[in-house]
C-alpha cells in the first residue's frame, strides 16, 4: 500500500513535470482521425519536446509502420503505439547499476555548473544505504569552501563519511576517498567534482586528470564515469554528453530536475545518439532526498504521452 502510494506519487512528479510537452502531445489526441496532418502535427509536437528533428521523424515513421501493420484504427490505439514506441527507443538505456563487481566500486560525477551533480550524490547516498551498501563520500568540488560543507550536511544527515581536505586539489580528494574505502571495505566511494562548462578546457583537462589519478588508487577506477544532466537543458545535452565524453569516458547519465519545465523529449534523443546509448541510472524528480528515481523505460513513456502507469 505504502509502495504503491510513493509511487503514485512519484510518477505524479514526473508527469507534471513532462507536462509540458504531455499537454501537447495529450492535446492533439482530442479523438479526430488519424490522417496526414495528425502525424505532422505529432511529429511538430515531438521536436517541440526536444526529441530533435531526426529522432522525431524515425519515431513517426515507425509509428505509421505499426499503424498499418495493426491496422490501428482509434487515437487511443495510436497513443499507445506510440508509447511502446517510445518504450523501445528508451529501453536499451535502462540499466542496473553494478555494485557488486569492484570493492569499492568507484563513481565520479561531472557536469555542467548547476546540474545536480551534488544533490543527486546525496540522493545515492541514501539509495545505495538502503541496498544496505556502505558508501563513502569524495568532496572533490574544492573550488567552493560551500559545495564541501553542502556534501558534509548531506553526510551527516545519511550518517555517511565524507572525505574532504580544506585546500587540497580535486584529484588527490578523490585518490585519498578511495585508498580509505579500500581501507575500511567500503562498497561504494562517490566523487563529486566541480561544475564546468565544454568551453573551459582547463577544467576538462583537469577532469581527465581527477579520473586517471583514481586508476592509481585502486584499478580499473572509476567504474562509473556519471554524466549529470539537467533535464531543463534541452537539446544542449547531446553536446554536454559529446565533451565529457572526450574527456573522461561517460559509463552512464543521471538526468535531473524532470519535475521542473523539463520537456523530456532529450532523452530519446540521448537514446539515439549511439547504437549502444549510454544507460540512464536514475532520473531526478525534486529537491528531496528521495526524489530520485530508478529509470524505467515504460514508466518513463507513459509519463510522456500521458498514460496512467
Ligand atoms: N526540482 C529539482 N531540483 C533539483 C533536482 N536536482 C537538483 N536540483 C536543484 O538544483 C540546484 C543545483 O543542485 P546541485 O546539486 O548543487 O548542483 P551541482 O551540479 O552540484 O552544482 P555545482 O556544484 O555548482 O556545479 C539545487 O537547488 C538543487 O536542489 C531535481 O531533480 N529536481
Ligand atoms: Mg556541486
Amino acid at each position: 500500500m505504502d509502495t504503491k502510494k510513493e509511487k503514485t506519487g512519484w510518477f505524479a512528479r514526473l508527469k507534471n513535470g513532462l507536462s509540458k510537452s504531455r499537454v501537447n502531445i495529450i492535446g492533439i489526441f482530442s479523438g479526430g482521425v488519424i490522417d496526414d496532418d495528425f502525424m505532422e502535427e505529432l511529429e511538430f509536437q515531438l521536436i517541440s519536446s526536444d526529441v530533435g528533428v531526426e529522432t522525431s521523424a524515425k519515431i513517426i515513421e515507425e509509428l505509421k509502420d505499426q499503424i498499418k501493420l495493426k491496422g490501428l484504427k482509434n487515437q487511443d490505439q495510436v497513443k499507445e503505439a506510440l508509447r511502446d514506441v517510445i518504450e523501445t527507443r528508451l529501453k536499451p538505456c535502462e540499466k542496473k547499476p553494478d555494485l557488486e563487481s569492484h570493492h569499492p566500486a568507484v563513481w565520479m560525477m561531472c557536469g555542467v555548473n548547476g546540474a545536480g551533480k551534488t544533490t543527486s550524490i546525496g540522493k545515492l547516498a541514501k539509495y545505495f544505504a538502503n541496498e544496505n551498501k556502505s558508501v563513502l563520500l569524495a568532496a572533490g568540488d574544492t573550488f567552493r569552501a560551500a559545495a564541501r560543507e553542502q556534501l558534509e550536511i548531506w553526510g551527516e544527515r545519511n550518517k555517511i563519511e565524507v572525505i574532504a581536505q580544506e585546500k587540497g586539489d580535486p584529484a588527490s580528494v578523490a585518490f585519498d576517498a578511495i585508498c580509505s574505502g579500500k581501507r575500511r571495505g567500503t562498497d561504494v566511494v562517490m566523487v563529486d567534482t566541480a561544475g564546468r562548462l565544454p568551453t573551459q578546457s582547463n577544467l576538462m583537462n583537469e577532469l581527465a586528470r581527477i579520473r586517471k589519478v583514481q586508476g592509481k588508487a585502486l584499478e580499473g577506477a572509476p567504474h562509473e564515469v556519471i554524466l549529470v544532466l539537467d533535464g531543463t537543458n534541452g537539446q544542449n545535452a547531446l553536446m554536454q554528453v559529446k565533451s565529457f565524453d572526450e574527456v573522461a569516458q561517460l559509463t552512464g547519465l543521471i538526468i535531473t530536475k524532470l519535475d521542473g519545465t523539463a520537456k523530456g523529449g532529450v532523452l530519446l534523443a540521448l537514446a539515439a545518439m549511439r547504437e549502444d546509448p549510454l544507460p540512464i541510472y536514475f532520473i531526478g524528480v525534486g529537491e528531496k532526498i528521495d526524489d530520485l528515481q530508478t529509470f524505467n523505460a515504460r514508466e518513463f513513456a507513459n509519463a510522456l504521452v500521458g498514460i496512467e502507469n
